[in-house]
């Protein structure tokens, strides 16, 4: 058991980035266990849920990073050790698989810098992430069939709809990880950078968020993830009558009034 936090949070600076101030208003959230390549254990997912909702419900944090401590791995799985000890009867009793679920009611959006093995929950974990920025050094994967199992935090699901069904079969029946190259290729990640640049690159993709209207930024969070979940006729009705929504905001006003005075606008969040 490694003494201390297994997630730490802090507020870094963001890294500069084109024109205009620093935003501020990002997290960055660190899986520390690296002796276990970070592995996921019950403890930690606990702890990361509750670092999240904290921070979703902070109204001065508008963008998280998560990212692994060490270059070695994001994740390397759920911890192997714990998972070989449970029975059906305890998985179902457990409440892991609800915190797994918990990470989908967060509305803050949420980027995975991702260097080194994301494997297994570590591969789920970073999917349930909104965005991805892998370092060359990178390895995706769902290697759980080598285990006698199958993925069973969303990996037979959102690898699927990330990189479609003939790739995401080769994967998961196989084991095998793939390169972020690969990954890139396949629609499963969003940029790769050199390995030592992710964290920085992550960070930077922050602020570029960190810096939009937050409320509008949510909405538009919720409206793609609605995507994935229902009909095209259900979908546009939604994004509607969120669009509508918005209009009932300050950042709304203050958006348009910024761009007729052709000045930067300040956002409020509300
Ligand atoms: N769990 C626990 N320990 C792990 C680990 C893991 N997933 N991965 C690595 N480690 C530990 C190793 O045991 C080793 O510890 P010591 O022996 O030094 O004490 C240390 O990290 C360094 O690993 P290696 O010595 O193995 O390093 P190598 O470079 O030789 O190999 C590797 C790196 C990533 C290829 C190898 O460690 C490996 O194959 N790791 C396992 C990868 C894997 O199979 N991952 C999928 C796990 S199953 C659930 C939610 C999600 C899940 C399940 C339930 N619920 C909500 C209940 C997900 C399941 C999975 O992820």
């Amino acid at each position: 058991m490694s003494p201390g936090p297994l997630v730490r949070v802090a507020f870094p600076a963001p890294a500069p980035f084109g024109q205009g101030p620093p935003p501020g208003g990002v997290a960055l959230l660190t899986i520390d266990r690296p002796e276990a390549l970070n592995a996921v254990s019950f403890a930690l997912l606990a702890e990361l849920v509750a670092a999240l909702r904290a921070l979703d419900a902070d109204r001065a944090c508008h963008c998280a990073v998560l990212t692994g401590a060490g270059s070695r791995a994001f994740a390397a799985g759920a911890d192997i050790r714990e998972l070989a000890g449970q029975t059906p009867e305890s998985l179902r009793a457990g409440d892991d698989f609800e915190r797994w679920d918990e990470l989908r009611a967060i509305g803050l959006p949420i980027i995975a810098a991702v260097r080194g093995y994301a494997l297994g929950g570590g591969c789920e974990l970073a999917m349930a992430c909104d965005l991805i920025v892998a370092g060359e050094d990178a390895q995706f994967g769902q290697p759980e069939i080598k285990l006698g199992v199958i993925p069973g935090a969303g990996g037979t699901q959102r690898l699927t709809r990330a990189i479609g069904k003939a790739r995401a079969m080769e994967l998961i029946l196989t084991g095998r990880s793939i390169s972020a190259r690969e990954a890139a290729a396949a629609g499963l990640v969003n940029l790769v950078v050199p390995a030592e640049e992710t964290l920085d690159r992550a960070l930077q993709l922050a602020g570029q968020i960190a810096a939009m209207p937050p409320i509008a930024v949510r909405s538009a969070k919720a409206m793609i993830n609605r995507a994935a979940e229902t009909s095209l006729t259900d979908g546009l009705a939604d994004e509607r009558q969120a669009f509508f929504d918005l209009f009932a905001t300050a950042d709304k006003a203050e958006g348009m009034a910024a761009f007729a005075e052709k000045r930067a606008p300040t956002w409020q969040g509300r």
